[in-house]
């Protein structure tokens, strides 16, 4: 059950820019009232455990993810029909910050590709794909069959996916649309030409009873609507991956050019 000790308590998954993201929450929370940031909790699955058992009130989350791999929809359903079928998990969908990060496909700059279908012609390529995505109805396994994909990927940490491009041990990597590397590195980001991917809108999932339980916090958090652009996100995960900056620092200065930092 919640620890109703007046902490608000925000995770994250483990990738840079939900690290991010969480800071952000928090710290426009942090003027009224006591937050943790409880980092890294891990895969969707896991992160979504700790919000039902009220580890956690809230955590950044997308549209797509909330539709197809918590709900398990095959089919893009309605905001309205999310919304009820959370509400019923006593959990609530709300305070979308403003961009969409999807996944996709991407080869190195050289490669002479251009589609996802593309690939179904090249079946020597070496897929190395983050375990999530693999694991995922909205990943591979519907990937794979809505292209006819003969390749068998191998599963790798999305961390280490750029390099292993890079340094040719793999051809193919699955991206986050958001991530800086994608610039970075050159890479050819394919075209999903048979509208495979569904959008992933970054919103907040949280449990239906933290507004009521941290009113004026909640107030604060509602402001970030629409406010995180996709370049200022690109730009986020960019001071965090390619300048190592810590994430608390890259969520306090996007804060303070929004005139909100403390
Ligand atoms: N992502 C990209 C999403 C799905 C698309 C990794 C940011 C996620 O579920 O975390």
């Amino acid at each position: 059950g919640v620890r109703d000790d007046g902490v608000l308590r925000v995770g994250s998954k483990r990738f840079t820019e939900s690290y991010i993201l969480a800071e952000v929450i928090a710290q426009t929370a942090a003027p009224h009232v006591k937050v943790e940031h409880r980092q890294g909790l891990g895969n969707t699955a896991i992160v979504l455990a700790a919000l039902k058992n009220g580890a956690i009130d809230v955590y950044p989350e997308y549209v797509g993810t909330i539709d197809q791999e918590i709900l398990r929809h095959t089919q893009p359903s309605s905001l309205e029909q999310i919304r009820r079928e959370l509400a019923a998990q006593g959990l609530g969908v709300a305070v979308p910050l403003g961009f969409n990060n999807t996944y996709a496909l991407a080869v190195r700059g050289d490669a002479q590709l251009r589609t996802l279908s593309d690939l179904a012609r090249q079946p020597e390529l070496h897929f190395g794909l983050s375990h999530e995505f693999i694991g995922r109805a909205d990943g591979w396994p519907g990937l794979a069959r809505r292209y006819a994909l003969p390749q068998q990927p191998r599963g790798l940490d999305h961390g280490i996916a750029y390099e292993a491009l890079a340094a040719r041990q793999v051809d193919v990597i699955d991206i986050y649309s958001t991530d800086a590397k994608i610039a970075r590195y050159g890479l050819t980001v394919l075209r999903d030409d048979r509208a495979y991917f569904p959008r992933y809108d970054a919103v907040l999932l949280y449990r239906l009873d933290a507004p009521q339980r941290f009113p004026a916090a909640w107030r604060a958090i509602a402001q970030l609507e629409g406010r995180i652009g996709e370049r200022d996100m690109i730009a986020m995960n960019a001071a965090a991956e390619l300048d190592g900056q810590p994430f608390a620092q890259v969520a306090r200065q996007w804060l303070q050019s929004k005139g909100q930092g403390g």
